[in-house]
């Protein structure tokens, strides 16, 4: 063993997940009950006791491209191998932390990992229905959710409170491109009009929004640096129109 100080459950975490490209987004307590909302956002741990802790895994820009592509999921022909990629790295992490894996493509019903990430990050909701970050814009996702009981291995910096105060990126963003960029209009400021883009998309397949990704999201000043390359971006897209 060398000398020295020994790496914090917090950096083994950030260490782990780093090596897929993978980010540590955040935490949360859902016991604090002072954000309003009609969803239940806790979760139950598997011996029925709610979790005391829920931190969010990520995706920041195509930082995790290279690692997923080199993957056996990517190329194994069978479906949603992202997906699937997820769920084998967060149920090992998982496994090995003591924790609970939920996933964000779990569902009908599923659980609602935008209003979980609002509560680890400086996040707001924007007129495209992503939620958007301050450095990374419309670029990030989510891969999954690890749930703790109340023993925490990993430090984390937790959210204390709710972002009211943040100053809101798109309320003062001169133009709102995003609202302009689509070609048919789904966005509304209010609704996704899926339909109309899926619509899009089947009758354009070589198509810019098939090609680099949806238009209304690169129109996005915020973040431009974490875009996703046109070839992650068109895998999304694909797996988008094979559902839609
Ligand atoms: C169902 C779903 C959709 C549906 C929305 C239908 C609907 N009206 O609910 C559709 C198919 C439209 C959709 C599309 C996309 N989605 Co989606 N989607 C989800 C999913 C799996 C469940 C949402 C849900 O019902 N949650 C349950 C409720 C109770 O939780 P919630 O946190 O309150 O949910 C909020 C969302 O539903 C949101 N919402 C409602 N309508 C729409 C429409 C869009 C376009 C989005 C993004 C969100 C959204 O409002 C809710 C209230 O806050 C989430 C993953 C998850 N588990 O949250 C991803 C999720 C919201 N999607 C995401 C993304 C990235 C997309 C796409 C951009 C995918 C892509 N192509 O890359 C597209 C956008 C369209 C496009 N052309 O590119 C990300 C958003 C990340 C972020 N930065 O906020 C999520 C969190 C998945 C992830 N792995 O990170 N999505
Ligand atoms: S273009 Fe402006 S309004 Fe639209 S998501 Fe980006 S910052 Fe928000
Ligand atoms: S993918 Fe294209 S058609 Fe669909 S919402 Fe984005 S810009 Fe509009």
């Amino acid at each position: 063993m060398p000398d020295g100080p020994q790496p914090s459950a917090h950096e083994q975490l950030e260490a782990g997940l780093a090596a897929f490209g993978l980010q540590l987004r955040g935490a949360w307590r859902p016991e604090v009950k002072t954000w309003a909302s009609g969803t239940d956002l806790s979760i139950n741990l598997p011996d029925g006791q709610p979790a005391v802790m829920i931190y969010l895994v990520g995706v920041v820009g195509s930082a995790f491209w290279p690692a997923f592509k080199a993957s056996t999921f990517y190329r194994d022909g069978l479906p949603d191998p992202l997906d699937r990629w997820s769920h084998a790295i967060g149920t090992e992490l998982a496994a090995r932390w003591g924790a609970l894996a939920v996933f964000p493509f779990e569902g009908p019903p599923y659980h609602p990992f935008q209003q979980w990430a609002a509560r680890a990050e400086q996040l707001k909701t924007s007129p495209v229905m992503l939620k958007i970050h301050p450095t990374f814009g419309l670029w990030h996702a989510y891969r999954f959710a690890l749930a703790f009981s109340s023993e925490l291995p990993v430090e984390a910096t937790v959210n204390p409170s709710p972002t009211m105060n943040e100053a809101d990126i798109c309320l003062s963003c001169d133009g709102q491109p995003c609202l302009q960029a689509c070609p048919v209009q789904a966005f509304t400021g209010a609704a996704f009009r899926l339909e109309a883009c899926a619509d899009h998309l089947h009758g354009s397949p070589d198509g810019d929004c098939m090609r680099v990704g949806c238009l209304a999201r690169r129109a996005c000043p915020v973040g431009t640096e974490y875009a996703y390359t046109p070839d992650h971006a068109a895998f999304h897209m694909r797996a988008f129109i094979r559902q839609h």
